[in-house]
C-alpha cells in the first residue's frame, strides 16, 4: 500500500468498529495499517483522534448516547494500549519524569492520553492521572515525589481559569517542576496565553515532545549508532514502498543483496557509505536527504 494513500477507507472502518466496541477488528486495522508503512504519527491523528473527534460529534448532536460514546472511546484506549506496548521495544529511557493531566474539570482526556502515551514512547517515564484532578490533589500528588515536569492538557476554554489556578499553584511547589500546557483550547481565540504562566505552550503533540525535552535541556537528541540505522532504514522502506518497489526491485536497481535491504529496512545492518550512495540513487532521492531524515524523524519514528 502507498503509505500517501488516502486514509478515509480506513478511518471509516475504524470508527465502525469502535461504535460497535470491536476491539480486535480495531486493533487489526491499525496494526495492519503501521505494516503498510503508513506513519505512526499519522495513525494516531488522522485515524485515531479523528474518529474520537467524530464520536463526541455524534454525542455532542444526540446521534448516539453516552453509554455508546463511552464504548468507542474504552475500545480506542484499548487499541492505543496496544499501539504504545508494540512501539517500546527499542525505546530508550531518557531519565526524566513527567506527570500528565487534563485541568480540573476537563473530562475529556483522550488528547492528554495520546501526550501521555507519546513521551512514554520517547522514553519519558510517566504518571497519566487521566481526567479531571482537582488542583489541590494535583500539587499534592506532585510535592510527594520528585517530577520534572508536568504537563497540562486543556480541551475546554471554559476551564482556563482552572488552567491559570493549577499553573499559580504548581510554581510555588519546591523544586519547581517545569509546566508544559496544550490541548484544543489553546488554539482557541480566546485563550488568555498572557494569563498562563507555563513554562511553554504547544499546538500539536509532535511540538509538545519537542517542548518537552527542549525544557529539560535536550534539544539536541542525539542519536545512538542503533537509532540512526533504525530511522534510516525506515526512511528507505517507506520511500521504497511509496514509490511501488519490492525489496527484490530495489536489490536489482542497487545491486545489493536482497537480505542486505531487509536488513537495512530492519535497521540491522551496519550500511557502508557505498551502500547509502547505491540506495540513494536506487531510490532517485539524494544522499543528503536521507541522512538528514535522522534529524526529522526521530520523535516521529520512536519505535
Ligand atoms: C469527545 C468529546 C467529548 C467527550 C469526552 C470523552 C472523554 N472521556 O474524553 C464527552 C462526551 C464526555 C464530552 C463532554 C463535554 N464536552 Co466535549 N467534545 C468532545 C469532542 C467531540 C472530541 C474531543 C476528543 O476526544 N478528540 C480527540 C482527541 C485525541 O483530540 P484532542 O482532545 O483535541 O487532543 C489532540 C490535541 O488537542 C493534542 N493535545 C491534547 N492535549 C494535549 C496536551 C499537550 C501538552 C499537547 C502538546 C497536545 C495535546 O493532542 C491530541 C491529538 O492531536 C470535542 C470537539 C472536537 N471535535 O474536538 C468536544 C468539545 C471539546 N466538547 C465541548 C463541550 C462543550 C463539552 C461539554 C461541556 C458538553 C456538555 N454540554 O456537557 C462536556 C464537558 C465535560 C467536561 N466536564 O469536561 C466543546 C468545548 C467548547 C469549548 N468551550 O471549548 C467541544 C469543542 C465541542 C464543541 N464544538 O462545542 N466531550
Amino acid at each position: 500500500m502507498n503509505p500517501n494513500q488516502n486514509i478515509e477507507p480506513l478511518r471509516s472502518r475504524y470508527l465502525n468498529a469502535i461504535l460497535s466496541g470491536n476491539r480486535s477488528d480495531a486493533v487489526k486495522i491499525i496494526f495492519s495499517s503501521l505494516k503498510r508503512g503508513i506513519d505512526i504519527y499519522k495513525i494516531y491523528i488522522d485515524i485515531i483522534s479523528e474518529s474520537q473527534s467524530i464520536i463526541g460529534e455524534m454525542w455532542h448532536k444526540g446521534i448516539i448516547n453516552i453509554a455508546e460514546e463511552h464504548l468507542a472511546t474504552v475500545t480506542t484506549l484499548e487499541v492505543m494500549d496496544a499501539l504504545r506496548s508494540n512501539n517500546l521495544n527499542n525505546r530508550k529511557l531518557i531519565g526524566f519524569k513527567a506527570v500528565v493531566a487534563p485541568v480540573e474539570k476537563d473530562e475529556h482526556m483522550v488528547g492528554s492520553r495520546m501526550m501521555s502515551d507519546f513521551l512514554i514512547m520517547d522514553g519519558w517515564d510517566v504518571d497519566f492521572l487521566g481526567s479531571a484532578t482537582p488542583v489541590k490533589d494535583l500539587v499534592e500528588f506532585i510535592k510527594n515525589k520528585p517530577v520534572d515536569l508536568v504537563v497540562l492538557s486543556l480541551t475546554n476554554i471554559e476551564y482556563q481559569s482552572n488552567a491559570i489556578i493549577m499553573i499559580e499553584s504548581l510554581i510555588g511547589i519546591l523544586p519547581r517542576p517545569k509546566i508544559l500546557l496544550g490541548g484544543l483550547a489553546v488554539k482557541n481565540p480566546k485563550i488568555k496565553i498572557k494569563d498562563m504562566k507555563c513554562d511553554s505552550i504547544a499546538l500539536d503533540i509532535l511540538e509538545g515532545i519537542k517542548e518537552a525535552r527542549r525544557l529539560m535541556g535536550l534539544s539536541k537528541v542525539r542519536l545512538s549508532l542503533e537509532e540512526h540505522l533504525l530511522v534510516i532504514g525506515k526512511q528507505i522502506r517507506s520511500i521504497r514502498i511509496t514509490k511501488q518497489l519490492t525489496q527484490k526491485d530495489l536489490s536489482k536497481a542497487s545491486g545489493l543483496d536482497r537480505t542486505y535491504i531487509s536488513a537495512v529496512e530492519q535497521g540491522k545492518q551496519n550500511m557502508t557509505f557505498g551502500a547509502i550512495v547505491k540506495i540513494s540513487d536506487a531510490l532517485d532521492i539524494n544522499v543528503d536527504d536521507l541522512i538528514t531524515s535522522v534529524n526529522k524523524n526521530n520523535l516521529l519514528d520512536i519505535n
